[in-house]
């Protein structure tokens, strides 16, 4: 049998664990084929590191995308993360439109109601253009607030009928499918709403545990891709993410320097 693959679009941050660091081993270990298309080379990630470099691929990623041509390449999945550029997302574009595959997109911009240090409004304006080309949308709250001009809730208090209400003007973008990450309706138990075609939501949770690491975002979103690829429902490949990240954070010492990331090896090592 053919051997699934995803087309990983993300950067390259050398240190942190996130992106393609960790969208690589995680999604091979799936036994799906992980190929890719980088966005940038950092020397880290750019949340909490300071003077990190900064090489922007935009022209690569056109050279490569050329050079895959006479390939006549099929992707079983896109999975797209953080974009170094507003012309990138043109890119995702056209790749979208030039290879069919499942696209699930990770608008990666913002979190706990900043956006990152990078980014500017103009971006976020452009980022709106790849909700419609998400077969699978998967923004934290902070993008899905960004993504559709409302506030950020004060203090990060959710509701439910908050969470339903993004779901559907994300859906109005265009977006077919969602899943919303770092959904939290009560204090100790957190999560991600799945919601179908349909619009109807599910929620996968589990126990919180410490504070917010580096990078869990990534390997939410690599589990579920994996997942998706493999033919598992939306609800369940979610919350295979959403257990991943809570074994990824217990394997992880409570006094490590959250920049660095997860011990989501330890989690790999178990499979
Ligand atoms: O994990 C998201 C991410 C990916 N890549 C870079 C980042 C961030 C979040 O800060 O800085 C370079």
């Amino acid at each position: 049998m053919r051997i699934k693959n995803v087309l990983a679009i993300h950067d390259i941050s050398c240190i942190g664990r996130c992106s393609l660091t960790v969208a690589l081993p995680i999604i091979s270990a799936y036994g799906v084929e992980c190929r890719l298309l980088p966005t940038a080379l950092l020397s880290t990630h750019t949340g909490g590191f300071t003077d990190f470099t900064y090489l922007d691929l935009t022209d690569e990623m056109q050279k490569i995308l050329t050079a895959w041509q006479p390939l006549k390449l099929q992707f079983d999945a896109i999975y797209s993360g953080f974009m170094a550029s507003a012309a990138q997302i043109d890119i995702l574009k056209l790749t979208a439109q030039a290879y069919s595959a499942l696209t699930v997109i990770d608008p990666v911009m913002a979190d706990d109601g900043q956006l990152y240090s990078v980014f500017d409004q103009a971006f976020v304006e452009k980022m709106k253009e790849a909700v419609p080309l998400a077969d699978v949308l998967i923004p934290n709250i902070t993008e899905a607030c960004l993504l559709t001009d409302t506030p950020y809730p004060a203090g990060g208090k959710l509701t439910q009928d908050f969470i339903e209400d993004l779901a559907s003007a994300l859906q109005n973008m265009g977006a077919k499918r969602l899943v919303l990450t770092g959904v939290s309706f009560e204090s100790g138990k957190i999560g991600a709403a799945a919601i179908n075609e349909s619009g109807d939501v599910n929620y996968a949770f589990t126990d919180q545990i410490g504070a917010a690491y580096h990078g869990t975002g990534d390997i939410f979103g690599s589990v579920l891709t994996a997942q998706l690829v493999k033919g598992q429902s939306l609800l369940s490949a979610t919350q295979a993410a959403v257990d991943f990240v809570v074994a990824a954070i217990k394997a992880t010492p409570s006094d490590a320097d959250k920049k660095y990331g997860v011990n989501f090896e330890e989690v790999l090592n178990g499979k």
